[in-house]
């Protein structure tokens, strides 16, 4: 059952396009969803089996507060989900110690010259968030690379195919510039380099300063990889966690053709404005209609639950053709 584009919701602001639409049924997974006892479900990966069923690989963060990663499977992406009866990935300590406090927001790229899906996942350890990578054909075995970026990093995905003979990495280590988004480059997925800083956090009072991650992986269109980012802005009641578009050029990620100046998406609905953390909207992943240009993009909401949002890439990439600049784009000094 796919539910008509006529009867999705829009709570934005009139006076802005609105190239996020919320599913009505949302939030379409919470954990009384779940068929073990869990404190709440939200930010997972998101990819297309072969079969069509679209499949979630969610955060699920139990009562003592830690994360570990459960499959959930829909035909249609939206309900009827089979959940794993039991965790699907746990943290390993004995052998990974990285991951003592518990794994987390994973992202998933099919990558056709290995017939795999990597996932690449925030490992929590005693010195805090890292990179940790595994790969998968079923969603059921998983071959574990273990930590492949050191703390303090997070919000990873690698991009589908090679670039320049490389596997291409991008994340968000904690710098002494600050909190922004690099690429960095691997022969075999388990030795990286070339790190170059990809996308800064802008400064002052933008929505998107000092703090930005990429949200799922990149888009691969014939105008370039199209990113989601969010943008964390701390305010002096917490963060407001939102989503902003850039595009960069498809044989040169580094390069970033386009950025936008606002926000796309924020928490607004009430799911998204009150959990266990308010005011977030951060997702980890989207699956791509047979249409070529509906993207569905699976968020966590307030840290408590997972929602779906639709979205046009021909109406994403308009946007940002009008509403991006190509001048102030990539460097926090230019902006
Ligand atoms: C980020 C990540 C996300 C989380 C968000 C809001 O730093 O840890 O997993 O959803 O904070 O708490």
């Amino acid at each position: 059952m796919t539910t008509p584009e006529t009867t999705l919701v829009n709570v934005e602001s009139p006076h802005y396009p609105s190239l996020l639409l919320r599913h009505p049924g949302n939030p379409i997974l919470t954990r009384k969803d779940w068929p073990y006892s869990i404190n709440s479900v939200f930010n997972a990966g998101a990819t297309l089996l072969l079969d069509g069923t679209t499949l979630l690989l969610c955060r699920v963060e139990d009562r003592r507060g830690l994360s570990h990663l459960c499959a959930a499977r829909s035909k249609n992406g939206v309900d009827g989900w089979e959940i794993d009866r039991e965790p699907t990935l746990m943290p390993s300590p004995q052998k990974y110690p990285e991951e003592i406090w518990g794994i987390e927001d994973p992202r998933i790229t099919f990558v056709p010259e290995l017939q795999q899906y990597v996932i690449t996942y925030t490992s929590y350890s005693r010195g805090g968030p890292g990179v940790s990578l595994a790969l998968t054909r079923d969603f059921r075995s998983f071959e574990r690379y273990g930590v492949i970026m050191p703390p303090d990093d997070k919000d990873s995905a690698i991009l589908p195919r090679r670039i320049d003979g490389c596997w291409a990495l991008i994340h968000r280590p904690m710098t002494a510039l600050g909190a922004h988004m690099w690429i960095s480059y691997s022969p075999d997925l388990r030795y990286w380099g070339r790190h170059r800083l990809m996308l800064e956090a802008r400064r002052g009072a933008w929505w998107d300063a000092n703090k930005i991650g990429l949200s799922p992986p990149p888009i691969e269109t014939d105008r370039g990889w199209l990113v989601f980012y969010h943008g964390v802005r701390h305010t002096p009641s917490g963060c407001l966690y939102r989503l902003g578009l850039a595009l960069f050029n498809i044989e040169n990620p580094e390069k970033c053709l386009l950025r936008g100046d606002s926000w796309i998406f924020g928490p607004e609905a009430d799911y998204e404005r009150h959990g266990d953390v308010s005011d977030v909207v951060f997702p980890c992943g989207y699956t791509m209609d047979a249409d070529g240009d509906t993207v569905n993009l699976y968020y966590g909401a307030a840290d408590c639950s997972i929602a779906l949002a639709r979205a046009s890439v021909r109406a994403l990439l308009a946007w940002l053709d009008a509403n991006g600049s190509c001048e102030r784009r990539q460097r926090a000094e230019d902006l």
